[in-house]
C-alpha cells in the first residue's frame, strides 16, 4: 500500500492509501479524479510522480532531503582525535556566505539539541561551524560520553532545523 495526497481547493493536505492497482500514474489520477472535483489534485508518494505533475511545492514535504553522521558510527568508541564525516542528500554543501536554497553547510553540535529551523546555530566550542563547506573534519575530545549532532544550516548559519540534523552517541577514550 502506498501512501498518496490530495490537495484541496483551499490548499489543505488529505492522505489516502493508493492500491497496488493504481500505482500507475495515470491510472491512480483517472481513479481519483471521477471520485473528487477536477479542482483536487492528487500526487503519490513516489517522487517520479511530483514530477509528472510538477507539483513541486507538495513534493517538498517529501523527506528527500536529510543529513547523516557517516563517521564515527553511532556507539563507536574513538581516540580523543577523530574525524568525523557528514553525509547530506537532496542540498548542495557550500561555503557559508549568500543564503542559496537547499543550500548551506555543515556543524557538529556536541551534547547540545538540534537548533530550530531559522534560528543562528551559536558560535562556541559546542556548536563547530564548517564554513568552508568542509564534509569532514579533525575533531579532538577529552574522554567521556558523547552526543554528537550534525546540523545543516544556510549560508548565513540559519538551521534546517532538527529535520536536517542527526544525532549519534560516542565514546572518547
Ligand atoms: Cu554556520
Amino acid at each position: 500500500m502506498t501512501m498518496g495526497y490530495l490537495i484541496d481547493t483551499d490548499g489543505s493536505f488529505q492522505p489516502f492509501e493508493i492500491n497496488s492497482h493504481d500505482l500507475d500514474i495515470s491510472m491512480a489520477l483517472t481513479a481519483t479524479t471521477t471520485h473528487t472535483s477536477l479542482a483536487r489534485r492528487i500526487i503519490s508518494g513516489a517522487s517520479a510522480a511530483c514530477l509528472t505533475l510538477g507539483l513541486l511545492a507538495a513534493c517538498a514535504t517529501a523527506p528527500t532531503q536529510s543529513v547523516s553522521l557517516l563517521e564515527p558510527a553511532d556507539g563507536a568508541t574513538v581516540g580523543t582525535t577523530f574525524k568525523v564525516r557528514f553525509g547530506v542528500k537532496g542540498m548542495a554543501v557550500a561555503p557559508a556566505g549568500d543564503i542559496v536554497k537547499d543550500s548551506g553547510h555543515n556543524h557538529l553540535l556536541i551534547n547540545r539539541m538540534p537548533v530550530t529551523t531559522g534560528e543562528s546555530v551559536p558560535f562556541d566550542d559546542n556548536h563547530r561551524h564548517f564554513g568552508a563547506g568542509q564534509s569532514e573534519a579533525m575533531i579532538t575530545l577529552p574522554p567521556g560520553q558523547y552526543k554528537l549532532t550534525s546540523q545543516f544550516a544556510n549560508g548565513a548559519h540559519q538551521s534546517y532545523g532538527a529535520p536536517m540534523s542527526a544525532t549519534i552517541q560516542i565514546t572518547v577514550k
